[in-house]
């Protein structure tokens, strides 16, 4: 059936617009600034970009909460400057996906404006109003929302509408309205978007929270015990609802899949070799790529998603990596990396063929998982860049589609924040008010939210030394400062030195691009059951080529007494590895590969 799709073999790299280059000295990042650094992500060897949320929008929840889905936040720019970012990724060998917010808009979007207007017009389908039992417009104080479904930002997921006199539903915050997707016209009106934008050149999509946009019929009451066990109720009715898999498969047919004859090409992407050169330019893709984050979805829901016919998603996210079975996000704890490895053990033992997942430990929902593995630690410049490199080795060596978060490829951590007064994001701000009107001090409140706040994750990218990193133009302040603990992990400072984490970062993304072994579906686990040492061998089944690589998922020193491919040798501090390859034609071992210089020697 033809050559694999392009992303079967890219690594993907997700920028959050606000923090990562900023133009016109705001303070605030923005489209330009993207493109002014874009040299520097095709340098890394990076394929695809994915920016979070750029479309207008109040930006209540970062941006997740659009107003209009053909519009750019003036914050970032213009549709110019997007298409400029787009046809500069392009020229580089570059993709760039958006991240569309489809499971809900923001309450300033037109349709829950004529919605709230006229409750029994067209657009009052478009969401989900149900009517209010209160008299006189105002729900009375003792007036129950519709059924005891919980917002994930706290309280209940119904705000009243006194005007329309209707409840609305918000999953998460109440400016962002859950749409109904059991409405033809809405799924028409998302479809419409994608192949708008897939006009302008854009390659795909990630999709968010889309694992949510089939609610069970009528809206039942959740199971009080789940609610309890989950910490949201309701949530049995709509994560992996009844028509999920038939909206996907839709949405894919009308939105992602260009029809050869009623529409040509948009746009012309260079080929870019494995020597990293650049090559002729190429047609669009006639299927734009679709990422869904899935939260909650496991593995054999993630794969009835991505690998049955007719197809729904290209990847998903699975979540169940970032946090230790019993442990929650919020949790202040030492993640313990051989539950990493049992994860990617178990989900790539339950593959089938051509079956390909996401790989990724970071994101701007989450605290950075360098400071999860390492906690106090982080404070050790040495180990820092060693675990760094350790969790680069496993994400960027493992079969699968790595998505870095901007930052990891120089070892970020988290920020090192002081008061609840620093922070921005509205999840941290509301469980900080919700556990205070529960009788925890200041401290204790933000003792609670700190481990798990999705700031961490959020704060400017660290181009250099300095006050403002040089997020910002000129002497600008970022928006939010992003103190650094530690000299050394910007990326001016490891720029060029071979023993850097971002060049270790560019090693590896260059293997992955010389040797096919490294993008086959093909790998041997080696001493599965050790918990200090995770190994595995990859093979191109064309050539024979293996490659093995080994990584200590330890802050010791580390004897692994091998037997079978792997030979007695030590390790010292975690994240020291190597490559080994192996061509088909000769017997036995061959000559440790040094990449980067940071390889076994
Ligand atoms: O934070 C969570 C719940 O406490 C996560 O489940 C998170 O909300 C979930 O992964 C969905 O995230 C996505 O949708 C949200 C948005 O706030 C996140 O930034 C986005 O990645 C609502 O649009
Ligand atoms: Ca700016």
């Amino acid at each position: 059936d033809g050559p694999p799709p392009w992303w079967h073999s890219a690594v993907f790299y997700q920028v959050y617009p606000r923090s990562f280059a900023d133009s016109n000295g705001d303070g605030i990042g923005d489209l330009p600034g993207i493109t002014a650094r874009l040299d520097y992500l095709a340098g890394l060897g990076v394929d695809c970009l994915w920016l979070s949320p750029i479309f207008d929008s109040p930006g209540d929840d970062g941006g997740y909460d659009i107003r209009d889905y053909r519009a750019v936040a003036a914050e970032f720019g213009t549709l110019d400057d997007l298409d400029a970012l787009i046809a500069a990724c392009h020229e580089r060998g570059m993709r760039i996906i958006l991240d569309l917010v489809v499971n809900h808009t923001s309450a300033e979007h037109p349709w829950f404006r004529a919605a709230c207007e006229d409750p029994d017009g067209p657009y009052g389908d478009y969401y989900f109003l149900r009517d209010d039992p209160g008299p006189a417009g105002n729900p009375a104080p003792d007036s129950a929302p519709p059924n005891n479904w919980t917002s994930f930002f706290g309280g209940s997921a119904w705000r009243p509408l006194p005007e329309a006199r209707r409840w609305a539903l918000h999953l998460f915050a109440p400016t962002q309205m859950d749409l109904n997707w059991d409405t033809p016209a809405v799924r028409a009106e998302v479809a419409d978007i994608v192949r708008w934008w897939r006009g302008r050149g854009i390659d795909g999509f990630r999709l968010d929270v889309i694992n949510y946009i089939s609610k069970r019929r009528g809206l039942p009451d959740g199971n009080p015990a789940i609610g309890k066990l989950i910490g949201f109720t309701g949530i049995e009715h709509y994560f992996f609802g009844p028509r999920l898999h038939a909206y996907l498969s839709e949405l894919r047919r009308n939105g992602f899949t260009r029809g050869d004859s009623d529409s040509p090409p948009s746009s012309t992407v260079r080929e870019r070799r494995a020597d990293g050169s650049l090559g002729d330019r190429l047609p669009q893709d006639r299927v734009g790529v679709m990422v869904g984050e899935t939260p909650g979805v496991g593995v054999e829901m993630g794969r009835l998603l991505t690998a049955h016919e007719p197809r729904a998603l290209d990847l998903t996210f699975n979540f169940d990596v970032l946090d230790e079975p019993g442990r929650v996000r919020w949790d202040d704890y030492r993640y313990d990396l051989a539950y990493l490895k049992d994860f990617y053990l178990d989900y790539l033992g339950r593959l089938g063929a051509g079956e390909r997942i996401a790989l990724f430990l970071d994101n701007h929902d989450n605290p950075r998982m360098l400071s999860k593995v390492l906690g106090e630690d982080a404070a050790n410049p040495a180990l820092r860049a060693a675990a760094a490199k350790a969790l680069a080795a496993i994400q960027l060596l493992l079969p699968g589609v790595p998505f870095l978060f901007q930052g990891q490829e120089i070892g970020a951590i988290n920020q090192d924040f002081r008061g609840i007064s620093e922070l921005h994001d509205l999840e941290s701000l509301n469980r900080y008010e919700e556990l205070r009107a529960a009788g925890a001090s200041a401290d204790e409140a933000f003792a609670q939210v700190l481990p798990g706040a999705r700031d961490h994750a959020r704060v400017p990218m660290r181009w250099a030394p300095g006050p403002g990193h040089d997020h910002s133009s000129g002497d600008a302040a970022p928006w939010q400062p992003a103190a650094e603990r530690s000299a050394g992990f910007t990326v001016a400072e490891q720029d060029g030195d071979p023993e850097s984490v971002l060049e270790f970062h560019r090693a590896l993304i260059r293997l992955r691009r010389e040797e096919p072994a490294l993008t086959s579906e093909e790998v041997e686990f080696l001493r599965p059951h050790s918990r200090e040492y995770f190994a595995w061998i990859r093979r191109d089944p064309v050539t024979g080529t293996e490659i093995t690589v080994e990584v200590n998922l330890t802050a010791g020193d580390r004897a692994a007494r091998g037997s079978g491919h792997v030979r007695r040798h030590t390790y010292s501090r975690c994240g020291r590895w190597r490559a080994r390859r192996r061509d088909g034609a000769i017997r036995g071992h061959g000559v440790a590969a040094r990449v980067g210089g940071t390889g076994f020697a």
